[in-house]
């Protein structure tokens, strides 16, 4: 499968200047790895994924005259699915394919993918929910990029609600080839001499080009997720390294430096982790936040234990301001179970475990005034109380117009007088300014922005010599980024280098601004729009992570009546017996399957045509059917 572009790049190699465009060019043709066109009678290596029934139908044919038709469903995340682990390579980018028509009824469909490490299964979402009929065919496309070793791999259709049958037609899967990387340009690494500079990394950009291209530009890494909470301890006292290990080995090899990412975090962290002894959610009780410091301490003694002196950094505690409370501390189970001593007991043991380690708070949109401004008091506090906080994490995912570079100096600038390090920690520069923006590829006019704000924001960064003391970008190149499915599924291009691995404007914003190429005169793609809503109102209701017993969701609500709401109640019903044990964005109570969420003091007013989004953890246990019925303020809402 992978023979073709490796002749091809021997070929380009071999051939005269002028030809290497010619070629170059032919080889943007996708190369397909995989159809099924259900057209000689059989499901053609489609399976159920558990009793229901899989099998070759002419009832319905998106082209040609046969289809697969999944029937006898019991649970909604049951369709039809097909063994792809010898077709898929790690760390190459497939866009697959494949079109959805419902039997009976209507519902949304996903396009996802079970994987599985060590015995241990984990879910990608390749396309999110997508509404789908009995009445036409609709196409679910998405990117995908495996990023770990594993034994079991299978791409799959499911449906968010009902379990009623649907017909699957022309799976596609393709990908477009690297190019080989630029040898002759200057590593990023070379240039930026004040700080280390480094790059996330999930386990694909160590293979291939990849690897070339991460050990020529950068000296340090961060594992993007291999070092979380639900990979290393999937259930209690149970460790697994089997996501890091390789990562860890790779950057060992390559005399890459390893930022720990990261001990203590409220999302994607087993559901066991805050169950009391007696099987119920842990609440504030002495014995709960006794059970559940306990069983930090272990995991940090472990974890960290584990990689010893081969970490120097360690995100210790992620995310734990909330600048909608009060006192600016937010509610996670963590904190509502031990209030800020999970923090402080987090950094005690990780000192212990690894004195050689610099130990970081890390957030994000920590230029936000108020949310700067509560950071810097709770590590004030923290560190008057001996609590060893050695710096501070600023995140800065980012976009084109957001924020200015004033607003990152002064967020910079506040935490100077604390004597402490910072670090530039998760780095992207995304090219859209809006949800509802979608471009099939980043127009010129955009891509040029970036480069200047990649230009400006290094220039910044350089100015903190003694405070910066590394900056790392949350990702390689564009063929491999979160923003590929946050806030939206669309493609994103974030990075210094494209999804060819070629050094982007964005790229000699950072090396040498004197050469941006491009021209502001570029017209910019036309965004889609939302399909228009019926009622006052428009939900958006999306998974955006799950692991074994819980998962991440947000809701976007959007005010599409003609005045504004001065304060909000949102409504839905749960009915896969999902619990919500925290959420961000609203105040939140759930009787049963009932949730309802009212505004924060800072969303109350919601303009005519305004949007907020309210982000939330929950558990569930079998099945994680999404709600399809919401109210505002009591009024049914168009769900999206
Ligand atoms: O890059 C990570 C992505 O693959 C995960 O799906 C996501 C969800 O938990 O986490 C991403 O990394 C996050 C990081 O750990 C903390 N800051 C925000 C990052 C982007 O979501």
């Amino acid at each position: 499968m992978r023979a073709l572009p490796r002749l091809l790049a021997a070929l380009i190699v071999a051939l005269p200047l002028a030809t290497i465009a010619a070629v170059a060019n032919a080889a943007e043709d996708p190369i397909t790895v995989l159809t099924s066109d259900f057209e000689d009678g059989t499901a053609q290596g489609w399976a159920g994924r558990a009793a229901e029934t899989v099998a070759h139908s002419t009832a319905q044919a998106h082209s040609g005259t046969g289809s697969l038709l999944v029937s006898g469903r019991t649970a909604a995340w049951q369709g039809p699915s097909l063994d792809v682990l010898d077709v898929f390579e790690k760390g190459t980018a497939y866009t697959i394919s494949v079109w959805v028509r419902m039997a009976d009824g209507s519902d949304n469909a996903r396009l996802s993918v079970e994987r599985r490490t060590g015995g241990t299964a984990a879910y990608d979402q390749v396309v999110g929910n997508t509404a789908v009929t009995s009445g036409s065919w609709v196409n679910l496309t998405g990117r995908y990029t495996l990023a770990t070793d594993v034994e079991f791999l299978r791409v799959y259709v499911e449906t968010a609600s009902t379990t009623g049958s649907f017909h699957i037609d022309d799976v596609a899967v393709s990908y477009v080839p690297a190019l080989p990387i630029q040898t002759g340009i200057p590593s990023v690494k070379d240039v930026i001499t004040e700080f280390p500079v480094g790059a996330a990394i999930t386990g694909a950009e160590i293979v291939t080009e990849h690897g070339q291209l991460l050990s020529k530009h950068f000296d340090s890494v961060t594992p993007g997720n291999a070092l979380k909470w639900d990979a290393t301890e999937p259930t209690e006292n149970t460790f697994t390294y089997a996501q890091a290990d390789p990562l860890m080995a790779y950057a060992k090899s390559k005399g890459l430096a390893v930022r720990g990412h990261t001990l203590v975090w409220h999302n994607q962290t087993p559901s066991w982790v805050f169950t009391g002894a007696d099987g119920q959610p842990m609440t504030a009780t002495a014995e709960d936040k006794a059970l559940l410091l306990d069983r930090l301490e272990n995991h940090i003694r472990n974890v960290a234990g584990h990689y010893g002196t081969d970490i120097g950094v360690w995100d210790v505690v992620n995310e734990v301001i909330d600048e909608s409370r009060p006192d600016g501390l937010r509610r996670s189970s963590w904190y509502t179970v031990a209030g800020l001593d999970y923090i402080r007991t987090a950094f005690r043991v990780a000192r212990e475990v690894a004195p050689h380690a610099k130990l970081y708070i890390n957030d994000y949109n920590t230029n936000v005034p108020a949310k700067r401004d509560f950071l810097f008091g709770l590590v004030q506090q923290l560190k008057a109380e001996g609590v060893p906080i050695d710096g501070v994490g600023h995140q800065v995912h980012i976009n084109i117009n957001w924020p200015t570079i004033a607003e990152t100096k002064a967020m910079f600038d506040k935490f100077v007088p604390l004597g402490i390090d910072q670090q530039v920690t998760e780095m992207d520069v995304s090219i859209y300014t809006g949800d509802s923006e979608s471009f099939p590829a980043p127009p010129a006019d955009r891509l040029l922005k970036q480069a200047y704000v990649y230009r400006d924001m290094f220039a910044l960064f350089r100015q903190y010599p003694g405070e910066i003391t590394s900056v790392t970008l949350w990702g390689l190149a564009d063929d491999n980024t979160w923003l590929d499915t946050f806030p939206v599924t669309r493609k994103d291009a974030p990075l210094l280098f494209d999804t060819r691995l070629q050094a982007k404007s964005a790229y000699w914003g950072v090396v040498d601004p004197s050469k941006i190429t491009g021209s502001t005169a570029s017209p910019s793609a036309s965004s889609s729009s939302p399909p228009p809503g019926t009622g006052t109102c428009v939900v958006t209701y999306r998974v955006t992570g799950s692991w074994p017993g819980g998962f991440q969701g947000d809701v976007k609500i959007t005010n599409t009546g003609s005045t504004a709401l001065s304060s909000w109640r949102l409504g839905w019903s749960f009915t896969g017996g999902q619990q919500i044990s925290q959420l961000w964005g609203g105040a939140h109570t759930q009787s049963g399957a009932a949730v309802t969420v009212t505004n924060a003091a800072w969303n109350g007013t919601l303009a005519a045509g305004g949007s907020t989004t309210v982000g939330f953890l929950a558990g569930w246990t079998g099945g994680n059917p999404a709600p399809t019925a919401f109210t505002l303020n009591g009024t049914a809402c168009t769900v999206l």
